[in-house]
């Protein structure tokens, strides 16, 4: 559990200033075996992966508490929440993305359910981290959508975005969160990154439907600080150590040898 106060919320306000990128490898609880969390475990020990979450829009089966306990027995990455319902609290984790859907116009999920888990947070030692959730249309209807009974805001409506980011920014919220949804066809372009990006201050998160090293690295370089992967790595948990090359280089203006990028886009 988090012993600082505000520790990861530092974390990301300092990336954010200085460009470092970070890499957060999403496990859905439902998702996945202990042999399969244990390889993950280890693969993201070693390629320097700098955050777990754990979450699913849909969790059906009772297994968030093994899924995060299993993290803090085999490593010391932190472990942020991403609850898709007030089910999804884990005492265990280090910190909570506490997301309010503020591309969606349902009231429950902007504010209703919040103020349900506030006093359950409230005695937890778990880090509140206050996060403006955008849903963007990654191509196909996806479980989130589904849900959260509310329309993603259109992939070609970059200034949406970031009227919606502004205005998530200026109501306080320290955390920004573009998602594709899970297993998305298309993720966020980099125009809508790079709008978003350049009109706030708060940490942007940015994921959904992100396959490849390539796709990782010209998202952390549009502007994502943070970096989220979680469908390919559940078919291909290898793929881990070239990501987190890319994401990490990308903040380093560098390009990987491993991934094939044109220098001058
Ligand atoms: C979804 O941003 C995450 O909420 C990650 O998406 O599973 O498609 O990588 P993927």
């Amino acid at each position: 559990m988090s012993s600082n106060l505000q520790m990861i919320q530092a974390l990301l306000n300092k990336a954010r200033k200085t460009g470092e990128k970070k890499f957060a490898v999403l496990i859905d609880p439902d998702r996945v075996t202990r042999p399969h969390m244990e390889r993950l475990i280890s693969l993201a020990e070693n390629a320097g992966v700098d955050f777990f979450l754990v979450g699913g829009s849909l969790v059906i089966d009772d297994r968030l508490d093994f899924c995060v306990q299993t993290i803090k027995q085999h490593s010391s990455i932190p472990v942020i929440l991403f609850p898709g319902s007030t089910f999804q609290i884990s005492f265990h984790a280090d910190a909570l993305l506490f997301l309010s859907l503020i591309s969606g116009r349902n009231p429950e999920l902007l504010i209703g359910k919040h103020v349900i888990a506030a006093p359950y947070l409230r005695k937890s030692q778990l880090e509140v981290l206050s996060t403006g959730y955008m849903l963007v249309d990654g191509g196909r209807p996806t479980t989130v959508s589904y849900i959260s009974g509310t329309n993603p805001i259109p992939a070609d409506k970059p200034e949406i975005a970031m009227s919606t980011a502004l205005a998530g920014e200026m109501l306080g919220m320290r955390l920004l969160y573009l998602d594709a949804g899970s297993g998305a066809q298309h993720p966020i372009s980099d125009e809508m990154i790079q709008a978003v990006c350049s009109q706030t201050n708060a940490p942007l998160i940015v994921g959904g439907g992100i396959r490849t090293p390539e796709l990782a690295f010209a998202k952390a370089k549009a502007g994502a600080d943070v970096t989220v992967v979680g469908n390919i790595l559940e078919k291909d948990p290898a793929l881990i150590k070239d990501l987190a090359q890319a994401i990490h280089a990308a903040g380093k203006h560098q390009i990987p040898s491993s991934i094939d990028i044109d220098p001058k886009k």
